[in-house]
């Protein structure tokens, strides 16, 4: 049978045979399995990518159960309603931005690479938490290999450059078209790859309170081919923070349910936070395996036209909906 391959598995495995480093092989085996057309002529190919994919994951020491990869000081583990690393030149101020926006001992400093290793902190957002990951400095031509796969792993960028730089925009083009040569930026990404649509990047201007020229902001978005959102902001004076957590809630596209149990006030405090277009059965699914079988009746107060509608179990949930499972 033919294997019918497409342009997407082509492209995947020529990234393959030019890949450098460990991290660009994994990430293109990783593609060619995401995009292998998945029927009976390809079963060869399909098995021979997953032999090679579990080699070199066991070869590095990432196989399940090894537990190194919670070792390597790159790769931090996830927590909260999603990861957001930060990514930027040498002082653009990652470590003070990280440290005014979460409780995260990061080394400030007013010289340049200060801080060797990433460092995991958790920012509030109304009533849930995103992780936010201070990085070693970003230096033009690339990153050490570990420091791609903690880029890859992340669920948004967030790229930090220091507005009182004249150099600012010029950086900012480089680190995009360094993210887009690695092919971590991309207009499409289909599931199982690990990599970024442009709504998943932002840019924080940092050092807003010392920033030149209030038309700054929009000469770079100017200059800059491509530019992400970009928002002015200052880890000193704080400007513009709350601004960040609402715009990275919103780009994780994830919502947050309560739950409740028939005859008793919903629970508030600790909401299920689930990717956007998630369904009563992924809910269930989250709480407990078998609840996704076992339950009957779901009511939902909020998304439906009625408050503790019942629902079926593919009904799509919205942010906020209370849901009773029973
Ligand atoms: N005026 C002003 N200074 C800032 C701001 N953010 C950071 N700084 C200063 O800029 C310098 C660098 O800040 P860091 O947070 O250490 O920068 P970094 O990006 O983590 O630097 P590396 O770890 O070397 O990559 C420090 O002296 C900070 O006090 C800001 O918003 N405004
Ligand atoms: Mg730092």
């Amino acid at each position: 049978m033919p294997a019918n391959l497409t342009q997407q598995y082509y492209a995947a495995e020529e990234a393959f045979k030019k890949a450098g480093t460990y991290e660009e092989r994994l990430a293109a085996l990783e593609e060619m399995l995401a995009t292998v057309p998945k029927h009976k002529g390809t079963e060869k190919i399909q098995a021979d990518i997953k032999k090679r994919l579990s080699r070199m994951r066991k070869e590095s020491g990432q196989g399940q159960g090894t537990g190194s990869r919670q070792e390597d000081p790159f790769l931090i583990e996830a927590h909260g309603a999603g990861q957001v690393l930060l990514l930027g030149p040498p002082n653009a101020g990652k470590s003070a931005l990280v440290q005014a926006l979460t409780n995260a001992k990061t080394v400030v400093a007013d010289y340049p690479y200060a801080t060797v290793l990433p460092v995991p902190g958790m920012m509030k957002f109304e009533d849930i938490s995103i992780q936010l990951v201070d990085t070693p400095p970003y230096i033009p031509g690339g990153v050490a290999g570990n420091f791609l796969s903690a880029i890859r792993n992340s669920d948004l960028l967030a790229l930090v450059i220091d507005l009182a730089d004249q150099d600012s925009a010029d950086q900012l083009a480089e680190m995009l078209e360094f993210l887009r040569e690695k092919r971590i930026l991309r207009e499409e990404v289909l599931p199982g790859v690990r990599a970024f649509t442009p709504d998943k990047v932002l840019v924080l201007g940092n050092k807003g309170d010392l920033a030149p020229d209030p038309e700054l902001i929009e000469m770079i978005e100017e200059l800059v081919p491509g530019c992400p959102t970009l928002l002015a902001v200052s880890a000193l004076t704080g400007d513009n923070l709350d601004r960040f957590g609402a715009l990275a809630f919103e780009r994780l596209q994830v919502i947050r349910v309560y739950t409740k149990r028939p005859g008793k006030p919903p629970d508030l405090e600790r909401p299920f936070v689930l990717p956007r277009g998630s369904t009563v059965s992924d809910l269930a699914g989250s709480i407990h395996n078998e609840l996704a079988e076992t339950m009957r009746i779901a009511k939902v107060w909020g998304s439906t036209k009625f408050e503790g509608q019942a629902v079926n179990h593919d009904y799509v949930l919205a942010d906020r909906d209370i849901v009773e499972l029973s």
